[in-house]
């Protein structure tokens, strides 16, 4: 089992198309494993496997390790129940040259995703923004946004999300 290849292929169900193999997430993405083993042809260890061994640790069982969902990047309307928290000071976004005028001008919007994805650190947005040519890393003024009532939540894999981010808190990040 190639498990890059699962791994985008569970992104794929378990974020934007489970029907594609006859799978219906739950209101907060969950599908059983037992149902998502046969859909694809699986065994429990070869997706214990690429779970755990996934690097963005994209994926998480439930307690009781019958169910398991995508931990963030939906693009179907899940609701993932993470409780608000007070974010780091400062947070990043990893973009590229092109998208800047509008993000500049709109702020960050989600696109065809459930919320903004914000990095804790520039490192991890250069890296998110270099999957669509030369990375622009933006500042975020977390702490500015939640002063002014803007919710955020960490994903199980330690994503930031929230719904919008003004262009007012933005600032293109020169440091690194
Ligand atoms: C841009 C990956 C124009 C935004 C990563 C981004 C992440 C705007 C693109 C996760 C805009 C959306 C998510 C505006 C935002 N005008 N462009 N107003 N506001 N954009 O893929 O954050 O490997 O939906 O800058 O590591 O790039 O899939 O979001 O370039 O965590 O697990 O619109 O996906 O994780 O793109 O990436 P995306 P993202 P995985």
């Amino acid at each position: 089992m190639d498990v890059v290849r699962m791994s985008k292929r569970l992104s794929y169900v378990l974020r934007h198309q489970p029907g594609s193999v006859g799978l219906v997430l739950d209101d907060a993405g969950w599908v059983d494993v037992d149902a998502l083993l046969t859909a694809l042809q699986l065994t429990r260890g070869e997706l214990e496997h690429v779970v755990a061994t996934n690097d963005k640790q994209r994926f998480a069982f439930d307690d009781t390790g019958t169910r398991i969902r995508a931990s963030q990047g939906h693009s179907r309307p899940v609701e993932l129940g993470y409780r608000p928290e007070r974010p780091p000071d400062v947070l990043f976004h990893g973009t590229v040259d092109r998208f800047l005028p509008a993000i500049l001008a709109q702020g960050l919007v989600p696109g065809r995703r459930h919320a903004v994805h914000l990095s804790p650190d520039a490192a991890t947005a250069r890296s998110v923004g270099g999957r669509r040519g030369r990375a622009v890393v933006l500042r975020v003024d977390a702490a500015g946004m939640a002063a002014a009532g803007h919710t955020f939540t960490r994903s199980a894999n330690g994503v930031w999300l929230t719904e919008t981010v003004p262009p007012a808190y933005l600032g293109v990040d020169s440091g690194v």
